[in-house]
């Protein structure tokens, strides 16, 4: 998104607080000052945040809030004990949510003669503690999982997946989940940094009306964890399509046969786990080629969701909670089970596409249920906005009284769309920034907070209160108002991640040290405030790519690509895309003895499939050129070759690179353009 669409929302801005802001828990008539108040200095954060902490349960409360002795090595709530699956499920049953529906899980097949889902499953809070109980049981006593282990995860969207989550929490043991939209490459990768013994998938799962494998896939990556020293035991496998997949009497078991003798009634006592112990890691992109492992805590980590599922959702007893993403990412780990678990709601979870069998499939769900809280990407707005508005029109959608939106900037269409079908122009909508780093929501409008900040469409709104946010410039000074900078956290807050995992040293490099003397923590975001002192965030400003909001670096490509034999060298940059936001496009400088053709492409292709995984493949652009331009240097000339994808003339380009000659960087501008019109 540009600077201008900033203008684009001139016409948007109101004074009005949306009748539906109302009156909420965070309402207070000195509002400003209280907001201000949670962050006025260290002292005052910290109490905000205690308090906070109080409104969850735990074992054993806290000696410290917070342990800065050794930053950016933050410590919350130090000397606490809780756990998050006691969180989740025993002490929603405490308070009375027994009997409550926790998850209605509906599966993608649709059954055309009944106008229905042909599988809904539904669990209420005691539900969902049984089976986690059982599965527990079973890891615990079948295949001795302990405290402190840390079990993969390569599972499709189906109840299993949260199960087994709350499974691991319950021991003390750690999960890293790796998305279904991954490789057997990938996967290999993460199981072998996280020393995984033990991996839970299943046969295959629907999406868009057909069945996908995984089970081939799983066996795949546990053939290269051998050949890379690591044996994984046990593949436990759960039977969602009944499809026939290939077999391994040695390691495989299936999850029906694994729980099959296990008591139903039988209680394993929760493991009190300390508050800056960890609960999961979760594998994310960055500049270079090797995924890093983020490491969540678990009591800050309970704060942080309880919190802003308060503060940004304003969760209620009868809400209908859904979020759209996969549990893969860290949207779904989350905002899909931890957060609305630990809130005591109802959620929808839903396995397959948004368009399947048709693209009202969505607005069909939010009528069925009477969603009232929505969360999703605007890639999903993007593609659901080109069909006709009377698909949704069809539908009533009044019981959503608020709908958010995050992964990618929303752009000024999108987000008008988004508000006026779903939102009706007068619920509580916004886009949550965050990461995968963050752990949870630190900006956004909610509800409150509009009577001083009125609602601002397209904006990221305001920091949470107990959060503090700048962007600033290289040096690390604030940028004036309107002024794009980099985001950065100022503060530590307590859904950060701990470190990466078994890579302290990255994690200070990575985060903590773009700014010179200050320990600022970098997001790798463009951002602007405006006067109002609202976040605009605008996109990445490293070589990370968003592609239908699922993160990933261009190193990964690039290293992907240099594993085919064909390729010399290659340079992905990201091309604006109007659904997806934006797709890896590759220049690709070819061995000799190989010349380009579009057999060649679409192998590549296929090779990217292969080893990063579908995620990538699907949109991905390959351009054969004779070479890539790079800088005296040697760096790649990144800014130039995606002005020119963008459609920049020679003009615009000469200034583009630091360092770069204006003779050179025409000369590289001249041969890329020739080569891609030879295309
Ligand atoms: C939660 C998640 C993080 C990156 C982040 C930024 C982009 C996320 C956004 C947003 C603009 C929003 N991003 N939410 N950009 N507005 N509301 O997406 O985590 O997958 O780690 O990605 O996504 O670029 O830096 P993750």
């Amino acid at each position: 998104m540009s600077k201008e669409s900033i203008e684009v929302y001139k016409e948007f801005e109101t004074d009005i607080i949306p009748p539906s802001w109302k009156d909420r828990i965070w309402d207070k008539k000195d509002f400003k000052e209280w907001y201000e108040s949670t962050v006025k200095d260290k002292k005052a954060k910290e109490e905000w945040w205690e308090k906070r902490a109080n409104e969850i349960f735990w074992f054993k409360k806290w000696n410290k809030v917070l342990d800065d002795s050794n930053p950016p090595f933050y410590r919350w709530f130090v000397g606490g004990e809780t756990n998050l699956a006691y969180l989740a499920t025993d002490w929603q049953i405490a308070q009375g949510r027994k009997n409550k529906l926790a998850l209605i899980w509906e599966g993608e097949p649709w059954d055309e003669a009944l106008q229905q889902p042909k599988e809904v499953r539904k669990f209420t809070y005691y539900d969902i503690h049984r089976i986690s109980n059982v599965i527990s049981y079973a890891l615990k006593e079948k295949l001795k999982v302990k405290k402190g282990e840390i079990l993969t995860f390569y599972l499709p969207m189906i109840p299993e997946l949260p199960f087994y989550m709350l499974a691991a929490q319950r021991l003390g043991a750690k999960h890293s989940i790796v998305y279904s939209g991954f490789s057997a490459d990938a996967l290999a990768t993460r199981a072998i940094d996280g020393g995984a013994r033990i991996i839970v998938t299943a046969d295959g799962f629907y999406r868009r009306g057909r069945i996908i494998s995984l089970k081939p896939i799983v066996d795949e990556a546990v053939k290269i964890c051998a050949q890379n020293g690591l044996k994984i035991e046990k593949v436990i496998v759960i039977k969602r399509t009944g499809q026939d997949i290939p077999w391994n009497n040695e390691t495989d078991v299936w999850h029906h046969e694994f729980i099959k003798d296990v008591p139903q009634n039988v209680h394993i006592l929760v493991e009190k786990c300390g508050s800056e112990d960890f609960s999961y890691i979760l594998y994310t992109s960055g500049t270079t080629a090797a995924p890093k492992g983020a490491q969540h805590s678990i009591g800050g980590y309970a704060v942080a969701l309880y919190t802003t599922m308060k503060l940004i959702f304003d969760v209620r007893e009868d809400d209908i909670y859904w979020c759209t993403a996969d549990i893969g990412w860290v949207t779904g780990h989350s905002y899909i089970v931890y957060g609305p678990l630990m809130a005591g709601l109802t959620s929808i979870m839903y396995e397959g596409a948004p368009d399947c069998p048709g693209p009202d499939r969505w607005w069909n769900i939010i009528q069925r249920y009477g969603v009232t809280i929505f969360y999703t990407t605007p890639t999903a707005i993007r593609m659901l906005m080109k069909f006709p508005e009377e698909l949704v029109r069809k539908y009533d959608l009044s019981t959503v009284r608020i709908c958010h939106s995050v992964g990618e900037p929303i752009n000024p269409e999108a987000f008008k769309w988004y508000y006026k079908n779903i939102g009706r122009e007068d619920i509580v909508a916004s886009s949550t920034w965050w990461m995968t780093e963050t752990g949870q929501m630190l900006t956004g409008h909610f509800p409150g907070l509009g009577k001083i900040f009125p609602l601002k469409p397209g904006t990221n709104g305001y920091p949470i209160p107990g959060v503090t946010m700048e962007v600033l410039d290289d040096d690390g000074n604030p940028c004036k108002p309107g002024v794009r900078g980099y985001l950065a956290i100022t503060s530590p807050w307590p859904g950060m991640l701990m470190t990466l995992y078994k890579s302290p040293q990255r994690y200070i490099d990575v985060y903590w040290s773009r700014f010179k003397g200050k320990m600022y923590f970098y997001t790798g975001d463009f951002a602007i405030k405006d006067q109002d002192g609202y976040i605009w965030v605008l996109g990445r400003a490293d070589d990370v790519l968003k592609v239908a909001g699922h993160r990933i670096g261009t190193a990964e490509i690039e290293s992907a690509m240099i594993k085919h034999p064909a390729v010399a060298e290659s340079a992905c940059v990201g091309k604006e895309d109007p659904v997806k936001g934006q797709t890896p496009f590759i220049f690709t400088v070819l061995k000799q003895g190989y010349s380009p053709s579009q057999e060649l492409a679409n192998e590549l292709k296929m090779h990217l499939r292969n080893t990063i995984g579908p995620l990538v493949a699907s949109d991905t652009t390959i351009a054969f050129v004779d070479s890539v331009p790079k800088t005296r240097s040697g760096k790649i000339m990144r800014r130039l070759l995606k002005a020119i994808i963008a459609g920049a003339t020679l003009g615009d380009v000469s200034t583009l690179e630091d360092g770069v000659a204006v003779e050179e960087a025409k000369k590289a501008y001249e041969s890329v353009k020739a080569a891609l019109e030879r295309k």
